[in-house]
């Protein structure tokens, strides 16, 4: 049987809808859901194999876009959230009753500073931006996945027009590496 990698994934991607202009993202509590509205669409959209990232039930990956801070307001029930690690570069909302996690904020000096991480399959919307890579592969296998099966993970991932990384993708990783050189003095 083939790996369960999304349900954003395994049966072909959707393309999204380049005019679109946002919409609300729910907690999966059955009441009092938390909600979170986003003032627009998300941008590097990508599944994410990391150990830190929510992942849905029974599914091996995450899918996590990025979208301005000030695009990304909680409209229902803020009380209900928590930080999940407070000591993570990501400091990832989630929902005390349900787990799911909302939305990811940095608030230390960082590259996506002012960007926060989001899971749009929290919508019941449709034009969100698809999936664009896949990040952090071979970070599955510290989470338990037996690495015999990488090579179906991956050809997965490249049968529905996704390159896989096991870290960021390279415009990513260079963005990263051209902060940290600047913040160094050596660009
Ligand atoms: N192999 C590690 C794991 O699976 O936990 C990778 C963790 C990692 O570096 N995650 C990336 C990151 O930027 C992608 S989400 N983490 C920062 C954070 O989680 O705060």
């Amino acid at each position: 049987m083939a790996p369960a990698i999304h349900p954003l994934i395994d049966n072909g991607l959707t393309k999204g809808d380049p005019n679109f202009s946002g919409g609300k993202l729910y907690c999966h509590c059955p009441s009092d859901k938390v909600e979170v509205t986003l003032g627009g669409n998300v941008a590097h959209n990508h599944a994410c194999g990391c150990s830190k990232c929510w992942k849905p039930a029974g599914y091996l990956f995450s899918v996590v876009g990025v979208i301005p801070k000030d695009k990304v307001s909680v409209t229902a029930h803020p009380e209900k959230l928590e930080v999940l690690d407070k000591s993570a570069a990501i400091q990832r909302n989630r929902c005390k009753k349900c787990g799911v996690h909302m939305f990811g904020r940095i608030e230390v000096d960082h590259p996506f500073k002012g960007l926060d991480f989001v899971h749009v399959e929290l919508s019941d919307k449709k034009g969100w931006q698809e999936p664009q890579f896949a990040a952090f592969v071979s970070s599955i296998i510290e989470q338990g996945f037996n690495p015999a099966g990488m090579d179906e993970v991956r050809s997965k991932f490249k049968s529905v027009g996704l390159e896989t990384y096991d870290a960021l993708s390279p415009p990513l990783m260079d963005l990263i590496a051209t902060y940290t050189g600047k913040k160094a003095g050596k660009l």
